[in-house]
């Protein structure tokens, strides 16, 4: 174990000891009757079987409450024996959990002793349910009553200097009136310092999306996937992190569509799926759901695409009718200029820096000539790259010139994480300015928010850690781990006066914390809150907006909702003198939505529309309305190939994700469809790389990343070999994001470069 702090002799990694590791082969297919397996068994251990059966049924319904998990869309019609997957059940066990910790537990165990423990400890302790405090220079957290908490964070905020020394980070599991009010405050108060868990994820894709089409949201409709001629999926493990979007696939592939994977990884959840709602997919052999796998190498789409592209233009320009010419003219710009960019690559350098091989790029290219209905999806394979934005571009321009684009069946799909990450967003999680929304505040609202741009993730980082950014208050999540140079963060937090975690389960920034820190604990998604309107709307990864309403009783009776808490923070820091009536608003949320509909783009008499299927936010692309972009055309842009120069010694890391983690929240230990059993500390390797470096399977290694004078180290990982491109490594995230250089991130979205980390390996002295 290494790097303990000396402040309060916190341990901020955790340990770094080893399991007793199993291995298989990858499993062939997704879900079957073990994914149905494996989520009753969290379900189960968690809840108990009718707890956890009675309310996995009201889970994705019309009446029920929005799955906790990612952001895929439930469809128009749920079906009523169980619209869920196994994922989704995990998220639910994890959040409805019997377990719970309270002053008892925190009085026993100070927080030194807590950072001794993994990540899964310390999750799987159980939910929060009074709030604590950590008083200045103490080890243990203490109970503190609701009223002195907010007390204390007021008379805090009161003192800064400036508001701009406060942050208010956002995760995205809050509902859109937690999210609302919660920016509204901060604005209030008078900073724009939103930094929000988006900024770590698909900040690449918004920032792509507004250049090229004027809305940085996706373009399609869950119902489009399923009429899609080709469905490209590209930098996405839908089989873990999207498990329903399988069915989706499946469904076009009976239509008649064919789906592309471009990903270094063969995942397994693209190869097979076994349906577990149908008879087929728990008896049957499944559905092969890949039809033609790129196996890309890290970071090299832009390569690819452009090789792609460079294809395309020879068959149009000698058979022509493949770009769409009609489209092009009518709504787009640029498309001259990249199709002469495209003549100055080599085909050769192109397809060398893919490292596809040439058969299945001419594959992919006879596929996508003949086609028009062509959807793009993706995740975090192409927006946490140096170069996310314009790999996203790149893929942009192949839907353009397509014409695929503003038409059904058609366009693009940015898979979204969090379950309410793009509502935080369409309602004001924000730390740039929008001066339309500003403008409403004002209108309606009746106080003038700040005018200039707050701090983002990386800025808040670095703010905490030059002493600017005093108090940090987080509205759910785990900062520590998710951000990026996590020995660094460490110090930053560490740096502030007072921290404040709104939580639901205990994590390591509740240990790694300011000179003062606060547990505020907070309901679940899935818990029952009494009162008027007491129910919250979130936004799904396709714009749809609609109601949730819990059904079990909270995990404590001292918990508050977080629009409750939010509301009564400013209503203690405002005492009544401000134009907002904070008060009553954390008691009846349709006074929240009320104010959402008059400042929120798009957002219309959301209390009675948000009911049933719930209704769509505008998207102008759409509506093939690019109007608002300059020369009132979208854009086909140029993007110039990644440049990392490694060098000799060096591999190209990205960090994923195992089945068994919702990001930080470490579920189990399990990764069970890449083969890999109660172990979370390997590294992925291509097997010709082991022999090369002279490595044996299982040997304990480190991972040392040097972008600047000082080398970053991730100790004690075992070498696994597996299909991966040579030169390319895989592992976990987030024991790897003490790698991640907290100054590398991607240009414009800021986003860290946590999937194309340079890095050497070494083997471990122990080993
Ligand atoms: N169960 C579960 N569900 C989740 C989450 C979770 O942790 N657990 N997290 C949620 C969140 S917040 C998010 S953002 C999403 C994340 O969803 P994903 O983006 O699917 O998650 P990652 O594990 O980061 O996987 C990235 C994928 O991109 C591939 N990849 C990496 N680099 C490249 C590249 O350069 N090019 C290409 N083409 N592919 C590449 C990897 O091999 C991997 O398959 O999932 C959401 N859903
Ligand atoms: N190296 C590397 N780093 C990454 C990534 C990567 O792929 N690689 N992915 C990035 C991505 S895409 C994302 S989105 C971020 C995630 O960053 P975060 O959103 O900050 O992290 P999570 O792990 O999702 O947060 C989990 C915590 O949220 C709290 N929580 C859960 N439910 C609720 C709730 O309903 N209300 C409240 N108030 N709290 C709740 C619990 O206390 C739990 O411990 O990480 C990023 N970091
Ligand atoms: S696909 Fe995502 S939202 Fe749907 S049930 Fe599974 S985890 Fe939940
Ligand atoms: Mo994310």
């Amino acid at each position: 174990m290494k790097e303990i702090n000396s402040k309060r002799n916190i341990c901020v990694r955790g340990p770094d000891s080893f399991s007793n590791i199993q291995i298989t082969d990858p499993k062939p297919y997704a879900a079957g009757k073990e994914g149905i397996a494996a989520a009753m068994k969290h379900s189960f251990k968690e809840m108990g079987v009718f707890r956890a059966m009675s309310t996995l049924l009201h889970m994705n319904q019309k009446d029920g409450f929005d799955c906790p998990s990612c952001a895929w869309p439930d469809p128009e019609k749920p079906s009523r024996l169980g619209e869920y997957c196994e994922n989704g059940a995990k998220a639910l066990a994890d959040e409805a959990t019997n377990s719970t910790i309270g002053a008892e537990f925190f009085a026993r165990y100070s927080v030194e002793e807590l950072s001794l423990k993994t990540d899964y400890e310390l999750n799987s302790l159980g939910r929060l349910t009074e709030p604590m405090v950590l008083r200045q220079g103490r080890i243990h957290y203490e109970p503190i009553s609701w009223e002195e908490a907010f007390t204390l964070i007021a008379d805090n905020l009161h003192n800064l200097e400036s508001p701009d020394e406060a942050i208010f980070y956002t995760s995205g599991r809050s509902s859109n009136e937690a999210a609302f009010l919660y920016g509204l405050f901060a604005r209030a108060f008078g900073t724009n310092n939103l930094p929000d868990c988006s900024n770590m994820c698909h900040e690449s894709s918004g920032v792509a999306l507004s250049e090229t089409l004027g809305i940085g949201k996706g373009s399609v409709k869950l119902e489009d996937l399923y009429g899609a001629e080709v469905i490209i999926v590209a930098g996405q493990n839908p089989g873990t992190n999207h498990p329903r979007m399988l069915s989706a696939l499946e469904k076009c592939k009976e239509n008649g569509g064919y789906i592309i994977s471009i990903n270094p990884l063969e995942e397994t959840g693209l190869m097979n799926f076994k349906n577990p709602q149908r008879l087929k997919g728990l008896l049957g052999s499944g559905e092969q759901i890949t039809d033609l796998h790129l196996p890309v190498k890290i970071n090299q789409d832009i390569p690819l695409i452009k090789l792609i592209l460079k294809k395309l233009a020879a068959l149009d320009e000698l058979e022509g009718n493949i770009f769409d010419t009609d489209f092009i003219e009518e709504y787009t710009i640029g498309a001259e200029a990249l199709l002469k960019d495209l003549e100055s690559y080599s085909a050769k350098e192109l397809l060398k820096l893919c490292g596809v091989p040439m058969q299945k790029v001419d594959t992919a290219v006879k596929l996508l000539a003949g086609k028009q209905k062509i959807i793009v999806c993706w995740a975090m394979g192409l927006t946490q790259h140096k170069n996310g934005v314009e790999t996203i571009r790149e893929y942009v321009n192949l839907l353009l010139l397509k014409g695929a684009i503003g038409k059904p069946f058609s366009g693009t799909c940015p898979v979204r994480g969090h379950s309410n990450v793009q509502g935080d967003r369409s309602v004001g999680i924000m730390h740039y300015v929008d001066k339309s929304f500003n403008k409403r505040i004002e209108t309606h609202l009746g106080f003038t928010p700040p005018s200039e741009a707050g701090l983002d993730v990386v800025g808040a980082m670095q703010a905490m850690h030059e002493g600017k950014g005093k108090i940090f208050i987080a509205l759910g999540g785990n900062f520590l781990m998710a951000a990026s140079d996590t020995d660094y963060t460490a110090e930053a937090l560490q740096k502030c006066e007072l921290t404040v975690q709104v939580s639901t389960k205990l994590n390591r920034s509740h240990l790694v914390t300011g000179k003062t820190a606060l547990i505020l604990p907070t309901y679940g998604r899935s818990e029952k809150e009494q009162g008027n309107n007491r129910f919250v709307t979130v936004e799904n990864s396709m714009g749809r907006v609609r109601r949730s309403k819990g059904v079990l009783k909270a995990a404590s009776d001292h918990l508050k909702s977080e629009p409750e808490l939010i509301a009564s923070l400013a209503d203690t820091y405002f005492k009544g003198d401000h134009p907002v009536d904070w008060k009553h608003l954390g008691t009846d949320y349709s006074k929240i939505r009320e104010m959402i509909d008059k400042v929120a783009k798009g957002f219309e008499n959301t209390e009675s529309r948000a009911n049933g299927v719930g209704y769509y936010l505008p998207n102008n692309v759409r509506e093939r309305d690019f109007s608002k972009l300059p020369d009132g055309k979208a854009r086909i842009t140029i993007n110039k190939l990644p440049e990392h120069t490694l060098k000799a010694d060096e591999f190209m890391l990205m960090t994923i994700r195992s089945h068994d983690q919702f990001n930080t929240t470490i579920y189990g230990m399990d990764d069970r469809y890449r083969g890999v059993y109660n172990e979370r500390r390997i590294v992925f390797m291509n097997p010709d790389d082991m022999v090369e470096n002279g490595l044996r399977k299982m040997e304990i290694v480190n991972l040392n990343s040097t972008y600047d004078a000082k080398t970053r180290t991730a100790y004690n990982f075992k070498v696994l070999p597996y299909k991966i491109p040579r030169g390319n490594l895989a592992a976990y995230f987030p024991e790897t994001n003490v790698l991640v250089p907290y100054n590398h991130f991607a240009d414009r979205s800021r986003t860290p470069i946590s999937k194309s980390i340079k890095v050497r390996i070494c083997k471990a002295q122990s080993s």
